[in-house]
């Protein structure tokens, strides 16, 4: 198959952005990269130690960080001999940049030598058995954006996106952990009560902004995928009352701890 010239730039891309990052960390290639999403980014320094924290502004080809709550930075994180490359917040679709700038990281990581990558977000719960604050492993997706990732006849095998090897390993470390289907809104605004009704009706436990678009792409660049969800918000109708972003970051805040310390112990059976 003939690479679309779209996908031809967006990898020369990655391969500049993959250089500066080696060149800026001093780390020529990673193993594992994480994309942290709200509620994941508080706790950070317990993945493992890193030299410093740099922006992503500092490599060609990123956007602006523009959500409250994702500083747009990165890090180099040593997690035992392994090396992390962890990005502290994302490039949302909503942020109207086009697909390319938002899976920009993922391209990147692949670039970089990451043969996996875990994607984190904060999302709306559709089951009411799911409180906030509880963390739940991404079994598949619903691509409700609208748009596809990827460019020309690409025709991707999406079996399995979500790699059985990585969620048995998280189900190891944490027997309790819920499975469950993230659906990607595009976003900005959340769903209507109506709309929430529809997602759980074709399957969706969890609803949200980001993951999908960036988890084709990571399997269109070979890497193996891990997706964590926490539930920062019950989804609309099913929550008492209207939603607030403040309260998202709050309920992020408190779990933080928690989930750095789960994907810590992720990277290190990996
Ligand atoms: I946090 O209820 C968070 N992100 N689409 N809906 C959508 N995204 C979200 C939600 C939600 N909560």
């Amino acid at each position: 198959m003939t690479i679309h010239p779209q996908t031809e730039i967006a990898m020369r891309h990655a391969e500049e952005s993959a250089s500066a990052l080696a060149h800026l960390t001093g780390v020529a290639r990673h193993d594992v990269a994480i994309i942290l999403g709200s509620g994941w980014m508080s706790d950070a320094d317990r993945l493992g130690p890193s030299q410093a924290d740099f922006r992503v502004t500092d490599m060609p080809h990123f956007e602006r960080p523009v959500a409250e709550g994702h500083p747009g930075s990165f890090r180099s994180v040593d997690a035992d001999g392994k090396r992390v490359l962890v990005f502290l917040g994302r490039t949302h679709f909503y942020e109207g940049h086009g697909v390319d700038a938002v899976t920009h990281r993922v391209r990147t990581a692949a670039a970089a030598g990451c043969k996996v990558l875990i994607l984190t977000n904060a999302a709306g719960g559709i089951r009411e058995d799911w409180p906030v604050g509880t963390a739940v492993l991404i079994k598949d997706h619903i691509n409700f954006t609208g748009v596809s990732p990827l460019h020309g006849a690409d025709f991707v095998d999406l079996t399995d996106l979500y790699s059985p090897r990585l969620r048995k390993i998280a189900r190891k470390i944490d027997p309790t952990l819920a499975e469950g289907v993230y659906m990607q809104f595009p976003g900005p605004m959340y769903e209507t009560a109506a709309e929430i009704t529809m997602a759980k009706t074709v399957g969706a436990d969890l609803v949200g902004m980001s993951t999908a678009l960036e988890a084709i792409v990571g399997r269109a660049s070979g890497m193996e995928i891990m997706g964590l969800s926490l539930v920062t918000n019950y989804a609309t109708g099913v929550a008492k009352h209207p939603h607030s972003h403040a309260e998202v970051l709050a309920a992020g805040k408190s779990a933080a701890g928690r989930m750095s310390d789960f994907l810590a112990q992720v990277i290190r059976k990996l």
